[in-house]
């Protein structure tokens, strides 16, 4: 059983390479994007907290992302993996989340840091704005949202560096070269 980090900067892929990873190899996956987005559709409480926050660019607050991600993974049962999207993407949710896997005897065996350079990132937002409308994808909210991951995300890949679980993973190019470099570090794994 394999837990696995996909990780990187807004647009770099982390969705669309979990997509063909869980077809590949047959992974579970959870994505906290996906879950607040069905929160804020059902118009839950968590929802409506968590919608102001997405559409200012700007991270939920870690008690609410640890709580929601604590009572999902009680109810997920992965056999061959687990691909979490998306969290941590502070260095408290990271904390939380090897508190978590240590109380259960396991820890993250992989960190995938998906790199792509900021105009890239950019572009591939603004393009996926223009055709899912999704509300954070406008040139203000990314050049926010950008900026968040620089001071509270990017420093996760320290925290997991010093245990010896990140790895990095050029970002750009076709998505099938993308997933054969990441299926290299997991085949590895394996
Ligand atoms: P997310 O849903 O995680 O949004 P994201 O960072 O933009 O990543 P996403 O997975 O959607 O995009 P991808 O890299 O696949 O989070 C949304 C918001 O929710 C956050 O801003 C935050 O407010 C909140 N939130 C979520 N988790 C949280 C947490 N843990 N703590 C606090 N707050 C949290 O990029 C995809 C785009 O690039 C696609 O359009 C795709 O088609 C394109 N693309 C992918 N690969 C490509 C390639 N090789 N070439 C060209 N285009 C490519």
């Amino acid at each position: 059983m394999l837990n696995l980090v996909i990780f990187g900067a807004p647009g770099s892929g982390k969705g669309t390479q979990s997509e063909v990873l869980i077809e590949q190899f047959g992974f579970d996956h959870i994505s906290t994007g996906d879950l607040l987005r069905a929160e804020i559709k059902q118009g839950s409480e968590l929802g409506k907290s968590a919608k102001s926050y997405i559409d200012a660019g700007q991270l939920v607050p870690d008690s609410l992302i640890i709580g929601m991600i604590e009572k999902v993974l009680q109810e997920r049962q992965p056999k061959k993996g687990l691909i979490l999207d998306g969290f941590p993407r502070t260095v408290a949710q990271a904390e939380a989340l090897d508190a978590l896997y240590a109380k259960h005897g396991t820890a993250v065996h992989a960190v995938l840091d998906l790199q792509v350079a900021e105009d890239e990132l950019i572009q591939r937002l603004l393009k996926r704005g223009e055709e899912s409308g999704r509300s954070d994808d406008n040139l203000e909210t990314i050049q926010k949202r950008l900026a968040v991951y620089h001071a509270q995300t990017a420093p996760i890949a320290e925290h997991y560096a010093k245990k010896g679980v990140h790895h990095a993973i050029e970002g750009s190019g076709a998505i099938a070269d993308i997933t054969a470099r990441i299926a290299k570090v997991v085949n590895a794994l394996n």
